[in-house]
C-alpha cells in the first residue's frame, strides 16, 4: 500500500502532554496538514500547552468531550476529517486506583464513541474506502502487565494482562479498536508505547515530580524500594513514531514503540539529582531529598519494549538517548516553564 497522507486530522487530547507535543510535531513537519484539536480541558489539559504553536493558522482548538457523539459527528462533517489520532484519556495510574469510574467512561466509552462516529461518517456518509481515511489509537505498554527480571520484553504478540484500572481501561479500548477493524473494516492502527518524558508533562507524573521536588527542596517520593523498572522514551520520538505508523502502518496492526532504555526508578531519581547538583550546587547533594514512601497498590514491577517491528517494517528508531533527552527535559523545566511542572 502506498503511503497515506493525512490532510485534516482530528487530534483528541491535544492539550495534554503527548497530544500537544504531537500537534507541534505535525505543524512543524507537514506543511499541508490541518489539525482540529478536541480536548475537554480536564485537570490534565491546558491551553498553556498550545501557546506559540508553529503555523497556528492550521490549528483549530475545540473544547469538548470525546463521549459527546453529536459533537464528534459535527466536527468530522464540518472539517471533512480524514484522520483521527486519538490521545484523549485519563492517564494517571494513581488516579485510576483512587477513582476508576472516569477511566472506564473516558477510555472505553470515549474510544467507542469516536470509533463508531468515524465509521458512520467515513463509511456510511462519505463511502470512503480504507485508502482515504485512518483511525490511529494511542495506547500503552501497561496493557501487557508486568515482567520479571529475566522475562523477554513485550512484543506485539505478548498476551494482554492489565493490572491497574488504568491499564484495564486502555486494554478495553485497544480491543474495541481491533473489533472495529475486523467487524466493520474501519482502517485502524494502534501503537503501544512505553513511559514518555519531556516538555509539557503534567506535574503528577514521576519525572516532573522529581524535578519539582529538587527545585523546591522538598522530599522526593519514591514508591516502595525504587527498584521498579520502566522503559523511557523522549516524547518527540513517540510523536515521530505515531506519524510513521499513521502514514505507513499496516491496517489492523499494533506497533510497540519504546526507547530500549530501561531504568530503575531510583536510578532515574539519582541521575536527575546529579544533574540538579550541576545546576544548583548550593543545594547539593539533591539526593538527600530522596524519601521511600508507601508503594502503589498492584505496582507493576518491570516494563520493557521490543520495538523491532517498528524498526524492521517502518525503519523507525528514536533520535534521543536518555542522556540527551533528560538534559533537554531538564533544560525545559528549568527555563521559562517553572509553573508548568
Ligand atoms: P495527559 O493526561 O497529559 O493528557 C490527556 C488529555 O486528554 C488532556 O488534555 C485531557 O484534558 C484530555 N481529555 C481527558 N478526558 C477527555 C475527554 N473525555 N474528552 C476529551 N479530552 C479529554 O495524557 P498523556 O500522558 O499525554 O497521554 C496521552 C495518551 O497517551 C493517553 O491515551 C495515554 O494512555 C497514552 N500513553 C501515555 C504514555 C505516557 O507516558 N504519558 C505512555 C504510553 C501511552
Ligand atoms: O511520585 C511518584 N513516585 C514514584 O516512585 C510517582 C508519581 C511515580 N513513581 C513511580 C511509579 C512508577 O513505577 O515511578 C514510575 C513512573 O510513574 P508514573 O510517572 O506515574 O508513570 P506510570 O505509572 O509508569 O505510567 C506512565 O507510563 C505509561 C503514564 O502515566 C501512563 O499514562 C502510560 O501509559
Amino acid at each position: 500500500m502506498s503511503e497515506f497522507r493525512p490532510q485534516v486530522m482530528l487530534v483528541t487530547g491535544g492539550a495534554g502532554f503527548i497530544g500537544c507535543n504531537f500537534v507541534r510535531y505535525m505543524l512543524e513537519t507537514d506543511p499541508d496538514v490541518k489539525i482540529v484539536n478536541l480536548d475537554a480541558l480536564t485537570y490534565a489539559g491546558s491551553l498553556d500547552n498550545l501557546k506559540d504553536l508553529p503555523d497556528a493558522s492550521r490549528h483549530t482548538f475545540v473544547q469538548g468531550d470525546i463521549c459527546d457523539r453529536a459533537l464528534i459527528e459535527k466536527l468530522l462533517r464540518e472539517h471533512e476529517v480524514d484522520t483521527i489520532v486519538h490521545f484523549a484519556a485519563e492517564s494517571h495510574v494513581d488516579n485510576s486506583i483512587a477513582g476508576p469510574e472516569i477511566f472506564i467512561k473516558t477510555n472505553v466509552l470515549g474510544t467507542f464513541t469516536l470509533l463508531d462516529a468515524a465509521r458512520g461518517y467515513w463509511q456510511k456518509e462519505k463511502g470512503w474506502g480504507a485508502d482515504q481515511c485512518r483511525f490511529h489509537h494511542i495506547s500503552t505498554d501497561e496493557v501487557y502487565g508486568t515482567l520479571g527480571a529475566d522475562d523477554p520484553a513485550f512484543s506485539e504478540t505478548t498476551p494482554y494482562a492489565p493490572n491497574s484500572p488504568y491499564s484495564a481501561s486502555k486494554a478495553g479500548s485497544d480491543h474495541l479498536v481491533r473489533a472495529w477493524f475486523h467487524t466493520y473494516g474501519l482502517p485502524v492502527t494502534t501503537t503501544n508505547c512505553s513511559n514518555n518524558y519531556g516538555p509539557y508533562q503534567h506535574g503528577e507524573k514521576f519525572i516532573p515530580t522529581v524535578i519539582r521536588s529538587c527545585r523546591e527542596g522538598k522530599s522526593i517520593p519514591v514508591y516502595g524500594d525504587g527498584s521498579n523498572i520502566r522503559d523511557w522514551l523522549y516524547v518527540r520520538d513517540h510523536c515521530s513514531g505515531i506519524d510513521t505508523v499513521v502514514r505507513g502502518g499496516q491496517l489492523g496492526e499494533c506497533y510497540n514503540i519504546g526507547g530500549i532504555n530501561e531504568w530503575k526508578n531510583i536510578d532515574i531519581c539519582r541521575l536527575i539529582c546529579q544533574l540538579m547538583d550541576e545546576h544548583d550546587s548550593s543545594n547539593a547533594p539533591h539526593e538527600k531529598l530522596i524519601s521511600f514512601v508507601k508503594d502503589r497498590p498492584g505496582h507493576d514491577w518491570r516494563y520493557a519494549i521490543d520495538a523491532a517491528k517498528m524498526g524492521q517494517e517502518l525503519s523507525w528508531s528514536p533520535s534521543e538517548t536518555f542522556e540527551t533527552g533528560i538534559r533537554k527535559t531538564l533544560k525545559w523545566y528549568l527555563g521559562d516553564h517553572e509553573s508548568e511542572t
